[in-house]
């Protein structure tokens, strides 16, 4: 062949022209919209591009030319459209809104943002999980990273919390160690996302400090079923300081106005298959159907006679104090109204750094914390190429800043004038510090001998574990003896699993012998002697459990309405207002993606097939078939699958039509009140109500 062979050239909408002609002619200068629409793409550099689908070539059949700078632009830039994940936290889904005071602190704080109720200022929130990589799924069982950005008139104010209140470690030194343990192996890069493998649980056995935490991620907090229904926490002790200097500490929780909640673990594993981005979705759904998430800031204030009788470390995060100890106190609202235009911009951009404080607010002596103030701006840089990253518009501080930093990487803010450097004589000489409203760090007193060391206090591994144990309900407390069970049972080195199991006597003989039985163990291996005697007789606080504090309502949470042709229009409708009225959401799912025509004639889209919806996306299901749909349904694995687990993960489960012969025809012979029947439209106001439970607990136990 030689390049007299005709010519072919594609052009941009349709692919399949051989007409050399066709390809957009109106294209008009200055950016005025191209004929096919947009405006005319240019390169980076604002040169008008001729041709975007063929690079350009000495012959149609000839080598590319190296003179082709539109090409290699486009190339070069796309090569360099990743920057490092999150070394940890690196999946992630964020929200703008904003935060609202509602009880002044005037007395506490000097923060200029608690000085008066109804203040309000500009917010960022990110959610994420800690050991999956950025394309992992949503409900690893986890912690969840819960990352406030308050953008107040004094700065940046970042609250760099997770959704539990404790951490596994006590100083910041042990950080790379737990991190490495829980990611994946460093010689086959397995497994993605998951704590249930041998190195974690090696590390971990060898931690008492991290039993605590250990109860915690083996709760279901660790698999909460929308960031909506989750808590946040600051962890750490922080400090309030007042107007005349004088501080008291203080605990940060964000509570969810939508109550708790939390799926189960094999409707996690089956919700990871069937939307990985179920948490995700969730957030951006909300906020896009106008049902903003909201939470409310407490506070917990103590002092420093507090502190010297409480019988723990307040230094120490693994650590917490009772709300019935000392009480939150509400102080503010964080509604999350905007989603994102830009995901890479705004929440994979977003630098949430520890050390992001303002005046009123201060630290405290806590090792994990005074290393976190290290760790975050150094990550920081490392992530967002350099020191500018505060220029970037989701970092930038939305109250005037002055100071003679400059250049660097992508430099954006370049002041102008000669003064750079203070102290200067020039007329125009910048920015001077001034004490007054400045940040001022709390002068507390500080002696010591040099050493690396930790108070004594800090060795009571156990109290706090058994109390959290103890403090949750029976169902909360199986589900915490089986994912140990499950993540013992993915552990291959069986002296790992012992010297694991060896920690519970310690902290709950039941829990132990339910593990051990779980394991197969013939006994419980004899129990690690404790650093430090615990302390007895701690009193249960109902505030750890999800389920005491959970909805009080069907509002925020997802109905599956399992469909077929046929049905009955008043019952459907019923149903479909019953749901919207309690603040919920309906999702249809249907034999096929087109959805089904009613009795009536009436043509329901579908929103998911049978096949892509198994029940655990849903918090209540109906059912509500025709005869012959019942037959039908019957008939597909799918829809079996999805009325058995609906029956198993025990939800409420509304009947209409023949909706029972369907139920029995997929195998669930066992009839309960959980299974409710909606024979006429007025019953489906009461189900909704019903459903506000969760779940028919009774069916699980
Ligand atoms: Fe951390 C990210 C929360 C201990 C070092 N951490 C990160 C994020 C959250 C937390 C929510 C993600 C922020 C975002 O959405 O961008 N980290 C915590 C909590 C801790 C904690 C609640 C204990 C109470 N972290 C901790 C220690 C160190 C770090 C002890 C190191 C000494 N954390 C980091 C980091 C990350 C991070 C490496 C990774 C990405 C980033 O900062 O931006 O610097």
């Amino acid at each position: 062949m030689t390049d007299k062979t005709p010519l072919y050239r594609p052009s941009a909408d349709t692919q399949s022209s051989n007409d050399l002609t066709d390809r957009p002619t109106d294209i008009g200068h200055g950016g005025e919209p191209h004929q096919r629409g947009g405006p005319a793409m240019t390169t980076a550099q604002g040169i008008r591009v001729d041709d975007d689908q063929n690079t350009l070539k000495a012959g149609a059949r000839g080598p590319a030319l190296l003179e082709d700078f539109h090409f290699r632009e486009k190339i070069f830039h796309f090569d360099h459209e990743r920057i490092p994940e999150r070394v940890v936290h690196a999946r992630g889904y964020g929200a703008h809104g904003y935060f609202e005071t509602t009880d002044a602190l005037s007395d506490l704080t000097s923060a200029h943002l608690f000085q008066e109720k109804g203040r309000r200022v500009p917010a960022f929130a990110r959610f994420s999980t800690v050991a999956g990589n950025k394309g992992s799924f949503d409900l690893a069982r986890d912690v969840r990273g819960f990352a406030v950005k308050l953008y107040t008139e004094e700065g940046n104010w970042d609250i760099v919390g997770n959704n539990i209140p404790v951490f596994f470690i006590q100083d910041a030194m042990k950080f790379p160690d737990l991190v490495h343990s829980v990611k994946e192996a460093p010689d086959r890069a397995f497994p993605q996302a998951q704590s249930a493998h041998d190195n974690f649980w090696d590390f971990i056995s060898l931690m008492p400090q991290a039993m605590h935490m250990v109860m915690w991620i083996m709760s279901d907090r660790a698999i909460p079923r929308s960031f909506r229904f989750m808590e946040g926490f600051g962890v750490h002790t922080f400090r309030f300081v007042n107007a005349e200097g004088k501080s008291h500490f203080v605990k940060f929780h964000w509570k969810p106005k939508q109550g708790l909640q939390s799926v189960l673990w094999p409707e996690a594993v089956k919700i990871n298959g069937a939307d990985p981005d179920f948490h995700r979705r969730d957030l951006w759904d909300a906020i896009q159907s106008g049902d903003y998430p909201e939470w409310e800031l407490g506070v917990q204030v103590f002092d420093e006679d507090f502190a010297d009788q409480f019988p723990f470390d307040i230094l120490d995060a693994t650590k917490l104090i009772p709300e019935e100890d000392v009480p939150v106190r509400i102080i503010g609202r964080l509604v999350l109204d905007r989603v994102v235009d830009n995901f890479f911009a705004e929440t994979e951009q977003v630098a949430f750094c520890t050390q992001n404080i303002v005046p009123g607010v201060d630290f405290t002596n806590d090792p994990l914390l005074q290393g976190r103030n290290f760790s975050y701006l150094d990550t920081q840089t490392k992530r967002l190429g350099g020191p500018n990253f505060t220029h970037i518009p989701i970092n930038a501080p939305k109250c005037p800043f002055h100071h003679f930093q400059q250049d660097g990487h992508m430099a954006m803010h370049n002041p102008k004038g000669r003064a750079n450097y203070e102290p200067n004589g020039w007329a125009e000489g910048g920015p001077r510090a001034d004490p007054d409203g400045a940040f001022q760090h709390y002068p507390e007193m500080v002696e010591g001998e040099k050493r690396k060391i930790r108070p004594e206090l800090f060795a009571d591994h156990y109290s706090q574990a058994r109390q959290f144990y103890q403090s949750q309900t029976e169902v909360e407390q199986d589900h915490i003896a089986n994912a140990i069970t499950f993540e013992l049972s993915k552990v291959e080195t069986p002296g790992i699993r012992e010297r694991l199991v060896a920690h519970l006597p310690n902290i709950d003989t039941d829990l132990a012998q339910k593990v051990a039985d779980g394991l197969g163990l013939i006994e419980v291996p004899k129990a690690h002697n404790p650093a430090r005697a615990p302390v007895e007789g701690l009193n249960p606080s109902d505030k750890l459990s999800i389920l005491k504090n959970g909805p009080e309502s069907f509002a925020g949470r997802k109905m599956g309405l399992l469909l077929s042709d046929g049905v009955d229009d008043a019952l459907l409708d019923a149903i479909m207002e019953a749901v919207k009225d309690a603040g919920g959401m309906v999702e249809v799912v249907a034999p096929h993606i087109y959805g089904i025509t009613t009795a009536g004639g009436k043509e329901v889209p579908a929103d998911q097939k049978i096949d892509g919806a198994p029940a655990a996306l849903y918090d209540a299901i109906v059912m509500l078939v025709s005869d012959d749909g019942a037959k039908q349904l019957a008939g597909m694995h799918a829809a079996k699958t999805f009325a058995l687990d609906a029956f198993a993960f025990g939800k409420f489960i509304g009947i209409g039509d023949a909706g029972m012969d369907f139920l029995k025809m997929a195998g669930v012979d066992s009839m309960d009140d959980g299974i409710i029947p909606l024979d006429q439209p007025d019953d489906a106001t009461g189900f909704v109500e019903t459903c506000a439970k969760l779940r028919f607990w009774e069916r699980m136990v």
